[in-house]
């Protein structure tokens, strides 16, 4: 790893920065899942409370980077307003000067699924085009308040799966049960791809000497065996679950093979001109590929989600356990070569830098000892695993790799809502007031990045 490698953490605003509605922030969709679900979004970890401490504590691990995310509703309460909240703003602010205290480099999500509620219920989220421009004006916004504090950005968490998720960015199923779903996905997918470039595009002009990258979930899957019917449709999995998304983000183009493919599906496209001039426009072009890698998974020719073991693994689409793994507590399997395959195949594809942005292993029932301590030897085990196959992807692979910020750095929920399932290398007590504990896992990767990943 060379001197300049990111070695810290990754968070994101609805998981993990809690703050309610203070400084009149507006209601996202997660607040509106807590007024349903009764999970407390609104304090999450409390990192709002406690972001002084929380970032010593980085420090104290060693922290090159975090990243965290921005909440659109902190800057722009409903979204669309003409003037940003100022208190919103200046509470980033803090933050970010808090980290350059210590020297860590924010890498900052524009948008991590935390939709203002009031866009979804007035345009339906990314199905319209008027979502597209209040993001514009929010993504804009952060870079001239941000940019001298912030050098690091990712557009979209993990966009390649809005495409296969029709409800990712709709959120209330209800509301569009008459509707043809893979249409609304691949409208509201089509808007989001209007966001990401035109957010690098102005990252570019407003910021130039940052870094911008978007933000791919790798979802790589083997053949379940060498018949060639199970490696042709492991190919298509992979296409359609993360180049189709970087093919159009490497190149700008929507190419006429995944154009034909959509219409198999009955999914209309329109292209317009100017997106096609704004998406092909060098200034539109990442500088990094940053990513998030948990597991593997095995395809069959014909494998759908039925005859599948999609609902043990916890995954949103089809595939099968390999033999050759074990998994965690949540059915995830343990592939650390894995992750430096997903590196070799991306990079040899498109050629640009990589960081990993989120990587980790989420076990439950995790119990504080008398001495308030967590001895978590199997979160070790698996990041240990996983960090060797990073530097081999650079020291024998020759791969760039910018950095790797494990995932829930500090305990927070998770995406599926609740507490049970912790990441953190700092145990966060949310039965009682929040209070903060170094596990065994913090000393431990105190040392990895004191050694700059020579000792693991
Ligand atoms: C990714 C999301 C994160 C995070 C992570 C772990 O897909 O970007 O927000 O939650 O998955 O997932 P979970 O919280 O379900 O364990």
């Amino acid at each position: 790893m060379n001197e300049k490698f990111l070695w810290g953490g990754s968070t994101s605003a609805f998981q993990f920065e809690g703050g309610g509605t203070e400084y009149n922030k507006g209601k996202s969709i997660y607040d509106i899942r807590e007024e349903k679900t009764g999970v407390k979004y609104s304090i999450a970890s409390d990192f709002y409370h406690h972001y002084k401490e929380d970032i010593k504590l980085m420090h104290e691990m060693g922290f090159k980077a975090f990243r965290m995310s921005i909440a659109w509703t902190r800057i722009y309460p409903n979204g669309y307003e003409d003037n940003p909240n100022e208190k919103g703003i200046q509470f980033y602010k803090r933050i970010f000067q808090e980290l350059k205290k210590y020297n860590i480099e924010p890498v900052v999500t524009l948008f991590h699924w935390d939709m203002p509620e009031y866009l979804v219920m007035k345009y339906d989220g990314f199905k319209s085009r008027k979502t597209v421009e209040c993001f514009i004006k929010y993504a804009k916004t952060c870079f001239e308040q941000f940019g001298d504090l912030v050098k690091y950005w990712l557009t979209l968490n993990e966009n390649n799966l809005s495409m296969l998720i029709p409800w990712m960015y709709i959120y209330d199923k209800d509301r569009y049960k008459n509707s043809n779903t893979q249409q609304l996905a691949w409208d509201c997918y089509y808007n989001s791809l209007l966001c990401h470039f035109n957010a690098v595009k102005l990252c570019h002009e407003i910021i130039p000497e940052a870094k911008i990258g978007n933000m791919t979930a790798s979802a790589l899957a083997y053949p379940l065996t060498p018949k060639p019917e199970d490696i042709l449709a492991t190919d298509q999995h992979n296409q359609e679950t993360m180049w189709d998304d970087l093919d159009i983000l490497t190149t700008g183009v929507i190419n006429s093979s995944f154009i034909d493919r959509m219409k198999d599906k009955n999914i209309t496209i329109t292209l317009n001109k100017d997106d096609a001039k704004l998406m092909v426009d060098p200034k539109s072009k990442i500088d990094f590929i940053s990513f998030s890698y948990y597991y593997s998974l095995c395809i069959q020719d014909k494998t759908n989600i039925k005859n599948s073991n999609a609902e043990t693994m916890q995954m949103l689409y089809a595939g099968f356990y390999n033999p050759y793994l074990k998994k965690t507590d949540f059915g995830w399997q343990i592939d650390p070569i894995g992750i430096r395959i997903f590196m070799n195949m991306t990079y040899n594809k498109y050629h640009l830098p990589l960081m990993v942005v989120e990587n980790g292993m989420g076990t439950e029932n995790e119990i504080l000892t008398s001495d308030y301590r967590i001895h978590d030897d199997y979160r070790i085990d698996y990041l240990r695993s996983h960090i060797r196959a990073v530097k081999e992807t650079v020291d024998i692979d020759h791969i760039p790799v910018w950095g790797y910020l494990p995932w829930g750095c500090i305990d927070l929920l998770s995406a599926s809502g609740n507490y049970k399932k912790r990441y953190g290398f700092i145990y966060v007590d949310f039965e009682h007031k929040l209070e903060r504990y170094k596990k065994d896992s913090f000393y431990w990767y105190k040392n990895v990045i004191a050694s700059n990943g020579k000792e693991l």
